[in-house]
């Protein structure tokens, strides 16, 4: 019984207790409905005491269920229901009341809320809209502008935000008791939102609104449909704003975008230590970090906020110098943005050490290497830990693109090393790459986890090869995209495209973001292994030989004036016809579609190898890596999820149809084959 209900004198309880969260699907709705109709027969009842069992009221409807057809009981039915009971309904709201949680919990008469619990309607980040009524109760229960806010961000507030919005009628630490206790005066003197005459319209909150969700949720409909619900509820009864937003919801719900986002919900939630993985993790109450450059600076910074003591390393005094400068830096920013007080930043200080002994280090659970990306510092620096750190600890390296296997040589016991690969800025990106060596064990790799946990971060396992998950289909990406700029575009035209694919920005002025010269230093790396029948676009190399290494040099791909506002430049684009000119290619233009097109399907065919070769594990792990690491549009589901939507069997012909241009880049990947043939990628781990 995932609905419990029975009676205590003049007041019946009713609980939702459908673990882990009290997702509100079908036995949830059947027990409501049935539990209506038990109070319906009782007599003398004065009060129903709506709550959740375990850790929370509700997280709101069951999203595993918007796959198929809406099963009545509906849930606005059910909500209407208890508004209009003749008996007033009292939400004890502990833990969270999200999405639809939230709306039953506006079809009761009073809420009550513990201190730390949160209340919203997060439904825009799932794509879709409040479905059962959220629209339309809550403009009249705290007004249109708060209201408008709340559901376009998808932002929980707090119970005393709620308090203060006049959305809850009031804070306690047992709020169950405080329900009981309710006088009788207060409950029959709340007006239920059905019997609230519309919201005032308030244009300028609607218009903020509007422009805040066109540019933080560019692309998306469920924000805009959500605001002109919010909208109608000014200009209609009660009854024809909940048919509106119903109709709404049904439809954003079964479409691509809200579809894109479960899936991404969904493996988010599945990206954790695998069941069979038992092997208990090192202790990571303390943490060395080696290299206190921008990453290791951010990584330290991030295990801090986690609660962790941390152990910095640097070479020597300046390198100790700039390492306490540079997350002294992050530090003041977290505090100028409100996310820290001045005491939690006193409290982190105080437990970061910077140091240039490695004995410093000799307590700590886990030691991770942010140091420089070269095979002997590497060397050196492992070396030097395996020699200071317990023999049980964890020895990490976050190196992007060297062989982990080579570094995990570099110490006595190989079992004890393990790839976390962070992402810049550590302390703000959410994905983690843990990268399994030949001979890496089950206790590092549980060790990776345990640790992803404590940072919230999204883990993902990658297997040893060059560039891992992530930067080996970015590295496809760009000579994609290098090639296209070549053959005819300029990167401004190939950035547009992207962007309109729904990237925050494209490869070009991303990479000016990063600096050119980081890319530069890995092709030079990969010189000696390059197949030299492969086709090589020299242009990347021109732009660093010219000093144009990004925004850091006030010029890369674009010219940064006054380290402004990106402007193209002409240089570039004649770089770029001269280079064409030297390997006597005839440019021409490329469509916008057509580009995207290439850098898609290179993408894809490079993921599929990544399967194929075991180095990802599913289709649904690439996607968070795309997602969470390289901006590709959340909304589209990931990489892998789009394919799937966009036709495997149109990737496959488009590849197929490169390869007669050049059939080294464009080699199909049999597991793509194999996909679009068999009907798709098993999105979801087995
Ligand atoms: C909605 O309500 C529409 C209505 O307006 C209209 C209706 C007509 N559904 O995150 P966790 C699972 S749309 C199904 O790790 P936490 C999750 O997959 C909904 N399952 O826990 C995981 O399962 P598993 C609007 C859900 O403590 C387990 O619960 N609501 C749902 O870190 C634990 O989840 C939202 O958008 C769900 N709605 O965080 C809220 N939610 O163990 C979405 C969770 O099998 N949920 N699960 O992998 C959340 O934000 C977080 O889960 C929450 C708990 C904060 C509640």
């Amino acid at each position: 019984m995932t609905v419990t209900f029975y009676r205590k004198g003049s007041a019946a309880f009713v609980t939702l207790d459908n673990p882990p969260v009290n997702a509100i699907g079908l036995s949830v709705r059947q027990g409501l409905s049935k539990a209506l109709d038990w109070i319906a027969e009782e007599d003398d009842l004065t009060r129903v005491i709506l709550s959740g069992a375990g850790r929370m009221f509700a997280a709101g409807a069951d999203a595993r269920e918007f796959d198929g057809p809406a099963q009545p009981p509906h849930l606005p039915d059910i909500i209407s229901r208890i508004e209009t009971c003749a008996i007033p309904w009292v939400a004890v709201i502990t833990g969270v009341a999200l999405g639809g949680g939230c709306e039953l919990a506006l079809g009761c008469r009073v809420r009550i809320m513990s201190p730390k619990a949160q209340i919203g309607l997060p439904e825009v980040t799932l794509g879709v809209i409040p479905g059962a009524g959220g629209t339309q109760r809550l403009p009249r229960v705290i007004g249109m502008a708060k209201a408008v806010r709340m559901i376009s961000s998808g932002r929980p507030i707090s119970a005393v935000d709620a308090e203060r919005f006049g959305l809850i009628e009031g804070i306690a630490d047992d709020p169950m008791e405080y329900a009981r206790h309710l006088d009788l005066g207060t409950l029959e003197l709340s007006i239920p939102p059905c019997d609230m005459p519309p919201p005032t319209l308030h244009q300028q909150a609607l218009a903020d609104a509007r422009t805040m969700a066109a540019r933080k949720m560019a692309h998306q409909r469920a924000p805009q449909v959500a605001i002109d619900l919010v909208e109608a509820s000014a200009m209609h009864p009660l009854d024809v704003g909940l048919a509106q937003e119903r109709a709404a919801f049904l439809d954003l719900r079964q479409g691509d975008q809200a579809r894109a986002l479960r899936h991404v919900f969904f493996a988010e939630r599945g990206a954790r230590a695998p069941a069979d993985l038992v092997a208990a993790p090192a202790d990571l109450s303390h943490v060395a970090v080696v290299g206190g450059g921008m990453m290791g600076s951010g990584i330290a910074y991030a295990l801090l906020g986690a609660g962790l003591d941390v152990t910095l390393i640097e070479a020597d005094a300046d390198g100790a110098a700039r390492a306490q400068s540079n997350v002294d830096r992050i530090m003041a920013a977290s505090e100028a943005r409100g996310l820290t007080t001045p005491d939690d930043v006193a409290e982190r200080q105080a437990r970061l050490q910077i140091t240039q002994d490695y004995a410093d280090a000799a307590h700590a659970g886990l030691a991770i290497e942010a140091a420089f990306e070269s095979m002997d510092v590497k060397a050196s620096v492992f070396a030097d830990l395996s020699k200071v750190m317990p023999e049980n600890a964890i020895l990490a390296t976050n190196t992007s693109y060297l062989d982990l296997d080579a570094i995990a040589a570099c110490v006595p016991d190989p079992s004890r090393v393990i790839g976390l690969h962070f992402f810049a800025p550590a302390h703000i990106m959410k994905l983690l790459e843990i990268v399994r060596g030949a001979q890496t064990s089950d206790r590092a790799m549980a060790t990776g986890y345990a640790l992803a946990k404590r940072l919230r971060k999204v883990p993902v396992p990658a297997g040893v090869c060059d560039g891992f998950i992530g930067n080996r289909i970015l590295a496809r990406y760009r000579e994609a995209a290098d090639t296209v700029l070549m053959d005819g575009a300029t990167p401004w035209e190939i950035d547009e495209a992207m962007v309109a694919f729904g990237y925050a920005m494209g490869p070009y002025e991303a990479q000016d973001l990063s600096g050119l010269d980081i890319a530069f230093a890995q092709r030079r790396r990969q010189d000696a292994t390059r197949d030299p029948a492969r086709r090589y676009i020299p242009i990347a190399d021109r732009m660093v030989e010219l000093g144009k290494l990004g925004r850091k040099t006030g010029a890369g791909w674009y010219r940064y004036p006054g380290g402004a506002g990106k402007v193209d430049d002409p240089i570039v684009a004649d770089l770029a016809i001269e280079e064409a000119h030297f390997a006597g290619i005839t440019r021409r233009d490329f469509e916008p579609s057509e580009i995207c097109d290439r850098l898609l399907c290179a993408m894809v065919n490079e993921a599929a190898d990544l399967l194929d070769q075991g180095i990802a594990a599913s289709a649904s792990d690439i996607d968070l890596v795309m997602v969470h690491g390289y901006g590709f549009p959340r909304w589209r589901g990931g990489l892998m999820h789009w394919a799937q939507v966009h036709g495997l069997d149109r990737i496959v012909a488009s590849i197929n149809r490169y390869a007669k241009e050049d059939a080294l880049a464009w080699q199909l990947s049999p597991t793509l084959e194999d996909a679009a043939r068999s009907g798709g990628f098993h999105l979801t781990k087995a």
